[in-house]
């Protein structure tokens, strides 16, 4: 308030002083005295200093009370690691605040050449580090502690007027391209990409009778979603591999062709097999290195509801592709029983069989089925339809699998039939869980099916993978 007063007066003074100086620069009198002439030439000289010093003061005046940002521009932050500079390195000038972050084992700090050093930052710790009057140009930054500079710790810091004004300014995020980008997302499904897991793999019938199937793992590219393109690592050019389905009593061989980079080896999980079958390698069977092929031979036992993915070096190849489902027999349905007040039908018959293979990282991501929304496959059905999904989780994630418009009756889980089914609308899957659920379409409608954690599911472009529908018509 002192500092507006204060400049109030400035400027009356100056609307004041013009006038006063055209006053004293017109003498009225020829008879003035030629001392008197000196006398008004000085006066006026000093009324003219006067009138540039108010006029300078006037500025200062204005410049003090002009809008200005509110302390230091910022923060800027700064990724300090061993070894390595990272993060906001494009500034304004003037006074800059920086958050110094050690993401590092050991302590770190930051000089800027010629400006100042900031303390030392403990390892796992940040600082907020205010720089005054920090002049535009650009700048040499570093680690000054031991040879953290040689080892890579140094960066060219920009200071510039053009330069984002850091983060205390919060993005408003665009509201309105993130609806239009949602909606156009789920109107684009069901999308059409190239190929298609799952299929089921005919085997070969050999001369002892056995079931006999290939595979050949190798890296294909593959469409995730639509023009998504990933390298992935697949069972006979599919993810999941191809869905093996045989009968208990079943003499089962399957062979392993690898053409993969890197050495492999199947498991299978969950069916009953020798151990020198159980794809544990090398403590079950050598590594089948690329190029090389090994075969697999057991037994089927009772039904199952089982998979089969690799074991070797499982963080890197099952979730890039290298998993499939493996079903023996059929799961028992409740049929005839009464559930809560629901009656299964004694002659209940599956319209759709569905093993939904759940992923959640490596080149495939969120996926249902290796492919992710809007490219997973849409389910068509009628109302009075029955149909089983086995959900199998084969990702890193607990999955809480949600179908909206009608309950799921949990029939079996890990291929055992329940003593006891129970319905479930959101049925959580955790990593090598199956979960065999029994569906009846009650309602026509598009049904969302998807995992129920929000993040699984979209993001600021939109709906994308683990996510599908069901599509039901009236009968
Ligand atoms: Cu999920």
């Amino acid at each position: 308030m002192a500092r507006r007063i204060g400049v109030s007066i400035v400027i009356v003074m100056l609307v004041a002083i013009p006038a006063c100086t055209e006053g004293v620069e017109e003498p009225s009198s020829t008879s003035q005295s030629a001392s008197e002439a000196t006398e008004t030439e000085l006066e006026l000289a000093r009324l003219r200093d006067e009138l540039t010093q108010l006029r300078a003061d006037l500025v200062a005046a204005q410049e003090a009370l002009a809008p200005t940002e509110s302390g230091p521009t910022g923060p800027y932050e700064i990724e300090l690691s061993d070894y390595r500079i990272e993060g906001d390195l494009t500034v304004r000038p003037g006074d800059v605040s920086f958050v110094l972050d050690n993401r590092g084992d050991g302590a770190h700090n930051l000089r800027i050449s010629g400006v100042g050093t900031a303390p030392d930052v403990p390892a796992g710790e940040s600082i907020t580090w205010e720089v005054a009057d920090l002049a535009p140009g650009e700048y040499f930054v570093y680690c000054a502690l031991s040879d953290h500079r040689l080892r890579g710790m140094s960066a060219n810091l920009v200071v510039d007027a053009e330069a984002t004004p850091g983060g205390h300014e919060e993005e408003t995020p665009d509201y309105e391209a993130m609806s239009e980008a949602m909606t156009a997302s789920m109107l684009a499904f069901p999308a059409e990409t190239e190929g298609l897991g799952n299929r089921e793999l005919t085997p070969q019938i050999a001369a002892d009778g056995a079931k006999e199937f290939s595979l050949v793992a190798s890296v294909i590219d593959w469409e995730v979603a639509p023009g998504q393109m990933v390298k992935a690592w697949a069972y006979n050019g599919m993810v999941p591999g191809p869905l093996i389905r045989v009968d208990p009593g079943d003499l089962v061989r399957i062979r392993l062709t690898n053409q993969l980079p890197m050495g492999t080896d199947i498991h299978w999980h969950a069916v009953s097999v020798p151990n020198e079958m159980d794809g544990v390698s090398p403590l079950t069977q050598p590594l089948v290195e690329p190029g090389a092929t090994f075969t697999y031979e057991f037994v089927a036992g009772g039904s199952a509801v089982a998979m089969y993915h690799a074991h070797h070096h499982s963080s890197v190849q099952v979730p890039n592709g290298l998993l499939g489902a493996f079903l023996i027999g059929e799961v028992p349905l409740p049929r005839g029983r009464t559930i809560n007040g629901v009656a299964i039908p004694h002659d209940l018959e599956l319209v759709a069989e569905i093993p939904m293979v759940l992923n959640d990282t490596g080149e495939i991501g969120l996926s249902l089925n290796g492919k992710s929304f809007p490219a997973t496959e849409a389910y068509r059905f009628e109302v009075g339809d029955w149909y089983l999904v086995h959900y199998l989780n084969q990702g890193g994630q607990i999955h809480p699998m949600h179908q909206h418009g009608y309950f799921g009756l949990v029939v079996a889980k890990d291929g055992v039939p329940l003593t006891e089914p129970f319905w479930a609308d959101t049925l959580a899957v955790a990593p090598g869980e199956r979960y065999s659920v029994l569906f009846n379409v009650t309602v026509p409608g598009t049904w969302l099916w998807h995992c129920h954690i929000a993040a699984h599911v979209d993001s600021e472009e939109g709906m994308f993978g683990m996510v599908t529908a069901v599509i039901a018509t009236e009968s």
